[in-house]
């Protein structure tokens, strides 16, 4: 058993579920450390019925501490991790910094968990759009091989935090009274609108959420010939990201094997019925933890397409799930 498991950004959204996840998985470990920014130090967190004061995270926070889950913005992480891992604890950690350092693995339980066996001190947790969509793909992917993806996303805008959601609830009041909410979260009003750019311009064109999609798909599936085509697209609902998906595999696969597939894949309800109007729904998947998929269909302009429609919440699988997927694994094997 672990002696002591910190979470780091425990006041966070994403960190809240956290530690909601650890007490409902009932993670093997003595003491809970919480640590977060000085804003939050000295708050009190309820964990299993105890009060737990917020600590603050500096240098020799992580002392006598085994695993660390950090739920953080990027250049938070850039910051801990490395003093983190001298200070002994191993590290599983939500932000993009790390993920794509060939030293560290990336990793969905589901998917690549052999990857989680050599690590040196830091493991990541994949961007939200990119997770739900590898979930989807692996079933497909472990038969058939991926060879080209084509995603649009319709993300929420709990993917930019509190902030996101509250904005988008003053957009939509705004818009009510015709007014203009002035965006500070989003480049644009997210009320009654949507908008195609999440992150900054990165590459050709792409955005930087759009080249995660790239680049973490090729790495966690193992396979860097796997072409993805991205457009990210930010829409007004709270919460769960949902994603049109249409997939081309080197060998052929039909629509009632690639369900099957989908439903026997650990971590994957499919909900597809369309003359019955059922099909997932982000209101329906919020508060869940499995990637859902449905409106499995051919595609009809090429032999080898599979299309398909795929949510999840992104505050769950999207990050704090797969993150306690990650330290659950890692506590198996220990
Ligand atoms: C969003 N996917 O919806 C982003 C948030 O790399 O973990 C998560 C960014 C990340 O805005």
């Amino acid at each position: 058993m672990y002696e002591t498991l910190a979470v780091v950004g425990a006041t966070g959204a994403v960190g809240r579920i956290v530690l909601e996840q650890l007490q409902q998985r009932n993670l093997p470990f003595k003491k809970l450390k919480l640590l977060a920014s000085e804003r939050s130090v000295g708050k009190e967190v309820r964990f299993n019925g105890e009060a737990i004061k917020v600590e603050l995270l500096a240098p020799g926070a992580f002392k006598n501490v085994d695993l660390a889950i950090g739920s953080t913005p990027d250049e938070i992480a850039a910051e801990f991790v490395p003093y983190a891992v001298k200070e002994g604890a191993v590290v599983v950690d939500e932000s993009g910094y790390w993920r794509m350092d060939p030293k560290v693995p990336l990793i969905i339980p589901e998917v690549n968990p052999d990857a989680a066996n050599k690590h040196e001190g830091i493991l990541a947790s994949p961007n939200c759009s990119t997770t739900q969509m590898v979930v989807a793909l692996a079933p497909l992917h472990q038969v058939a091989r991926v060879t080209r993806v084509v995603v649009s996303t319709y993300q929420a805008t709990s993917g930019a935090g509190l902030p996101g959601s509250e904005e988008l609830n003053d957009s939509v009041r705004s818009a009510l009274v015709g007014q203009t909410h002035p965006p500070k979260t989003f480049q644009h009003p997210i009320g009654f609108n949507l908008i195609p750019q999440i992150g900054s311009s990165k590459y050709e064109g792409y955005t930087s959420e759009e080249m995660k999609m790239v680049y973490e798909t090729q790495k966690i599936l193992g396979d860097d010939g796997i072409q993805v085509c991205p457009t990210c697209v930010r829409v007004p609902v709270t919460n769960g990201h949902s994603e049109s998906i249409l997939v081309e595999t080197e060998k052929h696969i039909s629509v009632e094997e690639a369900k099957e597939l989908f439903e026997a894949f650990e971590g994957i309800t499919v909900v597809d019925d369309l003359p019955n109007n059922q099909y997932p729904m982000p209101r329906d998947c919020e508060g869940k933890d499995d990637v859902f998929v449905g409106r499995i269909r051919k595609d009809i302009s090429s032999p080898n397409g599979i299309a398909f429609w795929c949510v999840s919440d992104n505050l769950r699988k999207g990050a704090a799930t797969n993150a306690v997927q990650i330290a659950e694994l890692l506590m198996k094997r220990s």
